[in-house]
């Protein structure tokens, strides 16, 4: 993206993003005693495709974080449905949020408490026709947060993107990697199927800051080694930033909800 701004000055990201100002800002701090409960008889949140293997994936170092991409067969791009969730949004990009150590770095807080990283896959509203688009909408976007620990196994899509990682230290470098299905994010460390959401309506993280996402976020046994946090350590952002999460932002009266995401394993 062309965006410029850094992490260490987010205070000042309204004077050229306006949006970065706004009432319905991300990240926040989560509240479990604020949260409502799953309510019987409610829909969960679907993944649907995650575990088909794409044609092509390319990782890129935009300045800000490094960026996964992939192209599917026709039909065959992930999707996610269902939750509070109207419709049917498609998979654009996944990244990471960290930070310069191991007691900070998501984005998102549960009861004061910081991960040391958050992964974001972002989703655009099929019916919008297209990401941009989308952006543009209150409810275009869905990202699915990942809040996730240290754990001694690694994690599998991102010892994946590492294999590329020599090649995008630089800001503005992409390659391509082998590629995997979404699946390979998902914790080896559990064998539960479905797991908790918290979701309210937000933005983005990073400027323009668009009111456009509906946020949910799962918190789970992490399988991410410290080895792993040191690799995304070591690629160069602009501004010389070694942390890119954003600061909480106000609540302003939104509320949390909650709901179960299920987790198929079936292409
Ligand atoms: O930081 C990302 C940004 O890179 C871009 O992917 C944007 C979606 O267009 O999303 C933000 S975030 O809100 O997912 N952090
Ligand atoms: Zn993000």
């Amino acid at each position: 993206s062309g965006a410029h701004f850094d992490y260490g000055n987010p205070k000042d990201w309204p004077k050229d993003y306006p949006s970065c100002g706004g009432m319905r800002q991300s990240p926040i701090n989560i509240q479990l005693q604020d949260v409502g409960m799953i309510e019987p008889g409610q829909q969960p949140v679907y993944r649907n495709r995650y575990g088909a293997k794409p044609k092509r994936m390319t990782i890129t170092n935009n300045g800000h974080t490094v960026q996964l991409t992939g192209e599917w067969q026709k039909g065959y791009t992930p999707t996610i449905s269902g939750g509070p969730l109207n419709g049917t949004y498609q998979f654009s990009e996944l990244h990471f949020h960290w930070g310069s150590n191991n007691f900070v770095g998501s984005e998102h807080l549960i009861n004061n408490h910081s991960f040391p990283i958050e992964m974001h896959i972002v989703h655009w509203k099929e019916t919008y026709g297209n990401k941009t688009e989308a952006t543009k909408h209150p409810n275009g976007l869905a990202v699915l947060g990942y809040l996730m620990s240290i754990h001694k196994s690694p994690n599998r899509g991102l010892k994946m993107m590492q294999m590329g990682f020599q090649h995008i230290v630089e800001p503005s470098r992409s390659t391509k990697i082998d590629p995997f299905p979404l699946s390979f994010f998902d914790p080896n460390v559990s064998r539960q199927k479905t797991a908790r959401y918290f979701t309210y309506p937000g933005s983005l993280t990073t400027p323009p800051c668009s009111e456009s996402v509906t946020w949910l976020l799962s918190v789970r046994l992490g399988n991410i080694a410290t080895h792993q946090l040191d690799s995304l350590r070591r690629l160069r952002l602009s501004n010389h930033d070694n942390h890119n999460n954003r600061p909480t932002q106000q609540l302003n009266g939104r509320s949390v909800s909650s709901y179960l995401e299920i987790q198929f394993s079936n292409a």
